[in-house]
Order: structure tokens, then C-alpha cells, then sequence
């Protein structure tokens, strides 16, 4: 019994060991002098500041504390102006307690000694906290000690604390943003890995089609059996009826919570581009999953010369799979040929 209660400890101890060891990073050296951390979402100097800018981290390094903001807010580094001195929370999240004189992680080549951070002491404004980097613990001084700085900057994600500026559709997601054609999904998320379900899809492709102020008129009585005029996007599902780029979803429906699949996704968007009466030219079997008798064959093939697609891969185009989020950025971004010029 003395032996199962030791175990259990033991596995306790482990597992909360491990957890505290993944709060630490991931890291990602982006080789400009940068690390990005996962985890916090923080961009970071990978090296100690060099204040006299000779090369060697010393004594001749330590800063006031006056100074040590100053420096920050100057520093260009990995083509970004917006480094700041950080906060001690933001500071602390270096520390990883598994370590040692230092305890940061080895690639930050940290100095055993005091940083600064930018939180003054509430009972003293004359002293701020900071953080010795030999076994990271909070140390207070007054803002005339010199200690060493390592800038920070929020520049991991971008529009949306959910995409990271690595992400792999990123700079879509932020053209489709930067359009008006959404705001995300609430919360400062976009949400990628979500389907679009054709309630969502009536807004972005009226949207796409109208230009982003577009606000569609009020609707009083019900278009669809299933859309009641109360919905949150009734009225621009019955404006994609009215500019019949939609007839539903068959018996009077338009099933606004279904995931669109890709096979109607080609179909909306070929319509809200080129107008209600397009139609596509006879399908020629580009794809190895649709058949020229699928009902959309002709849409999918169209959808894929004018690039707006490459299938899903393999020769394939995936018809009945749903569309995520990230996914239909991509493609309404090319659809709408949306290319704001953004730096
Ligand atoms: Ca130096």
C-alpha cells in the first residue's frame, strides 16, 4: 500500500514536471537575430542586448533602466521597429525551471545576471522589477542599477491570435481580412480549421460580390422552410437568392448550418464571379474523382482552369469533402483576385 501511494506520487510528480517543462517554447529560430515562441506568442532577441554594439556581451552591456526602455523602443531587428522592453510576466516566460545559471533555454545565450524588465515596483516607482537569469528569480533594484535587456515584440500572429504568421495560408487569410470580407470567427480568432457552413458562405460570397460595406436589406418573411427570418444570416442568404447564385438545397430548404462541400463551393463561386447566368463550358475528366456525369463536373473543371483551384492532390479534387475555413480564404481570395498591397 506504502509502495501504490509512492507511485502515485511519483506519476504526479512526473506529469506535472512534464507540463510545466511544455510551458516553456516551442522556440523557432527564424535566423535574423529572432526567436518565436509558440507558446506565448511572443517574438523575443535571441541574444542579449549588445548596447555598445562591440560584439561581446559585458559588463559595458548593463543599462539603467530609463535606458534599457529607450533602447527597445530604437531597435530595429529582423526588419521590425515595434520591440519593446518586456513586462515581468512576459520576462518570466524565459525562465524554464528545469535549468540552471542560466535558466533559459541554451540558444538564448542568456548572461547569468539581472535583466530589466518594464514593470515599475507599485509600493516604489523609483525601482522595477527584473529577473536574475541565473536561477530566475525576481529581483527588484532601483532604475539607476545597470542590468542587461532582452527586447521583445506581439508579432508571432497576426490579425488573429489563431494564425501564425507561419501559417501555411497566412497571407490569404489576412488579404481576405484586410478586404472586410470577414472579421474572424469572434474572440480576435478566424478559427481556420472550422468548416464553412453555407450560412457563413452567403456572406462571404455577397460580400465577395458587393464589395465589404455591403449590408444586406432586412427580410421580413421567410425564403427558405429552414431559414427563419430570424437567423443571424437570413438576410444575406435571401440576397444570395436574389442574386441567384442559390436555389437551396432542394424541397424549399437552403440547410444553412451543412458544411458546403467542395463541390458546391465551385459552383457558388463561379456564379458570384462571373454572374447568375454563367454556365461552364462541358467537363473533359480532369480529375480522377469526378466522373464527366458528376453533377458538378463542369464547375470543378472551370473552377480549376481559371486556377482558382489544384485539385486536392494526387489528381484528385476531393468533390464531397467540406471546405474549412482556411481552405475558403484561399480560394476567395483568388476567386475575387482580392490583392491589397499589404506590408
Ligand atoms: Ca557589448
Amino acid at each position: 500500500m506504502r509502495y501504490k501511494i509512492l507511485w502515485v506520487a511519483i506519476l504526479f510528480h512526473v506529469l506535472f514536471a512534464c507540463g510545466q517543462a511544455m510551458a516553456i517554447g516551442p522556440y523557432t529560430d527564424l535566423g535574423d537575430g529572432t526567436v518565436t515562441d509558440a507558446g506565448t506568442g511572443l517574438m523575443w532577441m535571441q541574444e542579449t542586448a549588445d548596447i555598445n554594439a562591440d560584439g561581446n556581451i559585458d559588463d559595458n552591456d548593463k543599462v539603467i533602466w530609463i535606458n534599457a526602455l529607450s533602447y527597445c523602443e530604437n531597435l530595429t531587428l529582423g526588419n521590425h521597429s515595434d520591440w519593446r522592453l518586456p513586462d515581468i510576466q512576459e520576462l518570466r516566460s524565459l525562465v524554464d525551471y528545469n535549468r540552471y545559471d542560466p535558466v533559459t533555454d541554451p540558444f538564448f545565450s542568456s548572461v547569468p545576471f539581472r535583466y530589466w524588465s518594464a514593470t515599475t515596483v507599485a509600493s516604489n516607482t523609483e525601482e522595477a522589477w527584473g529577473i536574475l537569469f541565473k536561477d530566475g528569480s525576481d529581483v527588484w533594484s532601483n532604475k539607476s542599477v545597470p542590468c542587461y535587456v532582452r527586447c521583445v515584440r506581439s508579432g508571432l500572429y497576426g490579425e488573429f491570435r489563431d494564425v501564425p504568421l507561419d501559417f501555411w495560408c497566412y497571407d490569404y487569410i489576412r488579404q481576405l481580412y484586410a478586404a472586410g470580407i470577414t472579421s474572424g470567427c469572434g474572440n480576435g480568432k478566424y478559427c481556420p480549421e472550422n468548416l464553412v457552413t453555407r450560412a457563413q458562405m452567403a456572406v462571404f460570397l455577397e460580400r465577395g460580390i458587393h464589395g465589404s460595406a455591403y449590408v444586406p436589406p432586412n427580410v421580413s418573411g421567410a425564403v427558405f422552410l429552414d431559414v427563419d427570418p430570424e437567423h443571424w444570416a437570413a438576410a444575406w442568404i435571401k440576397k444570395l437568392y436574389e442574386d441567384q447564385i442559390t436555389s437551396g438545397c432542394g424541397n424549399g430548404k437552403y440547410c444553412p448550418e451543412d458544411p458546403v462541400t467542395r463541390a458546391q463551393m465551385a459552383v457558388f463561386l463561379l456564379r458570384a464571379k462571373h454572374g447568375a447566368d454563367y454556365g461552364p463550358p462541358s467537363p473533359e475528366g480532369t480529375f480522377n474523382d469526378v466522373p464527366m456525369s458528376y453533377w458538378a463536373a463542369g464547375w470543378i473543371e472551370q473552377l480549376a482552369s481559371e486556377g482558382i483551384t489544384s485539385g486536392c492532390g494526387n489528381g484528385n479534387f476531393c468533390p464531397e469533402e467540406p471546405v474549412t475555413r482556411a481552405q475558403m480564404a484561399v480560394f476567395l481570395v483568388r476567386t475575387f483576385n482580392l490583392n491589397f498591397n499589404l506590408n
